[in-house]
């Protein structure tokens, strides 16, 4: 079916679409390349060339950023193998004392996770923690006929019980940076996370890789501790780190992470972030960034002094070492509002060092934030003129006036439980998701049983070539201020981001404000404070893929949903039968705490 829809579509609209990208990689080029004269390299094995540091654009093989990565994307035949050791044990990153944290390899964040373009990954999971299961999710990656990779406790998997093993397998089809992190309850919030880099093409030049600046929140207690099922707001976070580094915030002890340039190159730094409630916008004084990716997906490149990074988003940006040789503050400020609670917003930094320089901590001063709305809380998407995927998908406008499907964002109760602790649950259609780990939806998949508890919220998604999605906050119980921007993640897809506006609701005169228009495309989007969010996917990838707000707070208590997608045609490991029947020897029915948890 998927072959049938799109080849002959495709075969047409990808000789229009690469005359009209060519020019407007043309114009762009010119105002951001670096001295090269850059020029769109076609998707054709005859006219192939080199990736290096002056024509990025270039991969090989046929492949190049001009490729419809949905539809192509090459299979090198090689494997790329990790092994991730996960143990309970404490942490100490910027001097100001031990915390209980769960660690990958011991180290904090988890080792880099690297391999090329059409790649397999295979990573090997060990869990030595003594009482947690676990589960470990690569976000972003689209698990092309490899749902059961996903590794999403009760809905693609049953956890790894402790004391036990899995390997993980799946294709990298895509390219750019992420990250990959437990999807159990909010253990990724206590460390179990680390950066995802899948090397190919990119949309500007540059001569070195600085690699991951993986961006995080941290917490005096673990988020176990801080779990808010029962209690209204998440707590504050003292502090953050960079590539879990940072001063402690008094300044007398821990220490800066420092990535040093050398004057006359460019460098590419991969912006990640892996907070568990806040967002932050980055900058590093005197270099302005070439904005190069949004998630997986490669963007005609824009500047900017300063980038919003929502939780589980990334960004990839160029910086030039054109200053004055030196040392420059790296700044991930978390902004003021709804969007971070951070007690110290202005502390989270790194040092950028010229490598002919001396190093001191920098003197350097922070763009004029003057007109820039530098303090929102909004994507970078709320500018149009922003995130302008290289590659245009072409979202049909025709359906959504037809056919949206509402989901509303809200709470779904505020009550009180046994022991009389405020119960607060967030929810996608008045239903806050709550999974078995002990009967993941892959196995109602697996026995054709379509009777699913309600507690899955499970939406079956329309056999339509593209579905459309209206998420829209909704008023919360009197007195509880919840009107909040939340960070909306899709597994197994990037979604269209056709629209968002706060404070706003949302009726169907509003869909010729949409922008089908080559849209922004991601896997991460915010939904806007009392506003709406519209999304567009592509119904091109069988699976049961959860679409979540990435404060991990909220999905444990419930702001989750999860789409089924032609189920007849997902394919499920031999393996994941005796997974289950290992987590469920371990794991007795109704124990521990999860009961309120919604598992993921
Ligand atoms: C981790 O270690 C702490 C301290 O020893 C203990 O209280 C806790 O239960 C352990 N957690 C897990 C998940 O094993
Ligand atoms: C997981 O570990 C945390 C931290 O040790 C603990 O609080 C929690 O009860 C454990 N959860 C389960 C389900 O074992
Ligand atoms: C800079 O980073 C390198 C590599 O991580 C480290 O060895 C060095 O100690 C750091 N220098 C300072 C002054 O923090
Ligand atoms: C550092 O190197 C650049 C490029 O070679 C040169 O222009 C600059 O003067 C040097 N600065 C110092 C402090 O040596
Ligand atoms: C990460 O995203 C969260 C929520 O969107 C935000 O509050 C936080 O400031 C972000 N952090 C960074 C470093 O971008
Ligand atoms: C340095 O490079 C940036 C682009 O990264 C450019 O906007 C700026 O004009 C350059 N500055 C100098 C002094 O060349
Ligand atoms: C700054 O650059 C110099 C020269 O490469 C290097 O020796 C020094 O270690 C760098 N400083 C840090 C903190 O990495
Ligand atoms: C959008 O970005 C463009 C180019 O950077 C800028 O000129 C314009 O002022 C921005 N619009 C808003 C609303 O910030
Ligand atoms: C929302 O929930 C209602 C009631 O459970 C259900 O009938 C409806 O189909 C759901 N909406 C979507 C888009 O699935
Ligand atoms: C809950 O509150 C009620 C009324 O205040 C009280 O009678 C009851 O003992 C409380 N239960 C617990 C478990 O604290
Ligand atoms: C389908 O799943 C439900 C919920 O787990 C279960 O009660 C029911 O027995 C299952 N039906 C079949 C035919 O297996
Ligand atoms: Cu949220």
């Amino acid at each position: 079916m998927h072959l049938l829809r799109t080849l002959p579509l495709f075969a047409s609209l990808a000789a229009s679409a690469a005359a009209s990208v060519a020019v407007k990689r043309q114009a762009s080029s010119t105002s951001s390349a670096a001295g090269s004269s850059t020029t769109l390299i076609p998707d054709d094995p005859d006219t192939e060339c080199t990736n290096t540091p002056s024509s990025r654009q270039c991969w090989g093989n046929g492949f190049s950023i001009a490729t419809d990565f949905d539809q192509k994307f090459p299979d090198t035949g090689k494997t790329v193998t990790y092994t991730l050791d996960i143990t309970n044990t404490t942490l100490d990153p910027d001097g100001t004392g031990d915390r209980l944290v769960m660690l990958i390899n011991n180290q904090y964040p988890g080792p880099v996770i690297e391999a090329d373009w059409g790649d397999w990954l295979e990573v090997t999971v060990n869990n030595h923690l003594p009482e947690n299961g676990t589960g470990i999710h690569w976000h972003g990656i689209r698990q092309y006929e490899t749902c059961d990779q996903d590794g999403v406790p009760g809905i693609t998997e049953c956890p790894i019980a402790p004391g036990t093993s899995r390997t993980y397998r799946f294709h990298c089809t895509q390219y750019g940076t992420s990250w990959y992190h437990s999807h159990w309850s909010v253990q990724y919030g206590v460390g179990v996370l680390g950066p995802i880099v899948i090397n190919g093409p990119a949309t500007d030049n540059y001569d070195v890789d600085l690699g991951p600046f993986a961006l995080t929140d941290w917490y005096d207690e673990t988020a176990f501790y801080n779990n808010p099922l029962s209690r209204i707001a998440p707590p504050q976070a003292y502090t953050g780190l960079v590539n879990g580094m940072n001063v402690s915030p008094d300044g007398t002890k821990g220490k800066y992470f420092n990535a040093t340039v050398q004057s006359g190159k460019r460098y590419r730094l991969r912006l990640i972030n892996t907070s568990v409630d806040s967002a932050f916008m980055v900058s590093v004084d005197n270099h302005p960034f070439t904005v190069i990716t949004s998630d997986f997906v490669p963007i005609i490149p824009y500047s900017a002094e300063r980038v919003f990074v929502g939780i589980g988003q990334r960004l990839d940006v160029i910086i030039e070492a054109n200053q004055t040789a030196g040392n420059y503050w790296f700044r991930a400020d978390a902004p003021a509002g709804a969007c971070s609670n951070n007690a110290n917003p202005h502390g989270i930094r790194a040092i950028i060092n010229y490598s002919n320089a001396t190093f001191a901590n920098p003197i350097s001063t922070a763009w004029d934030t003057t007109g820039d709305n530098a303090d929102r809380c909004t994507d970078e998407s709320f500018n149009s003129t922003k995130l302008e995927p290289y590659w245009d998908s072409f979202v049909p406008d025709d359906a959504l006036t037809a056919s949206p499907a509402f989901l509303s964002v809200g709470a779904q109760e505020a009550g009180v439980t046994s022991n009389n602790a405020t119960i607060f649950r967030w929810a996608i259609n008045t239903t806050a998701l709550n999974v078995d780990w002990n009967k993941p939806i892959l196995e109602y998949v697996q026995e054709g049983n379509t009777s699913y508890p309600e507690s899955e919220n499970l939406i079956n998604v329309p056999d339509t070539p593209w579905t459309y999605w209206v998420l829209q906050e909704i008023s919360t119980p009197a007195g509880v201020p919840l009107d909040i921007p939340h960070p909306i993640h899709l597994h197994g897809h990037d979604f269209y981001v056709l629209g968002a506006k706060e404070s706003s609701v949302y009726t169907n005169d509003q869909a010729s404000e949409l922008n089908f228009k080559n849209p922004p495309r991601r896997d991460t989007a915010m939904l806007p404070t009392a506003g709406w969010l519209v999304l567009a996917f592509e119904t091109n990838n069988p699976g049961a893929w959860i679409m979540h707000c990435h404060i991990a707070w909220h999905v444990a208590d419930g702001l989750a949903t999860q789409f089924l997608e032609t189920p007849d045609q997902i394919k499920i490991d031999s393996s994941f039968n005796e997974i289950c029947s290992t987590w469920r020897d371990f794991y007795p029915e109704d124990s521990y705490w999860k009961k309120d948890d919604s598992g993921v």
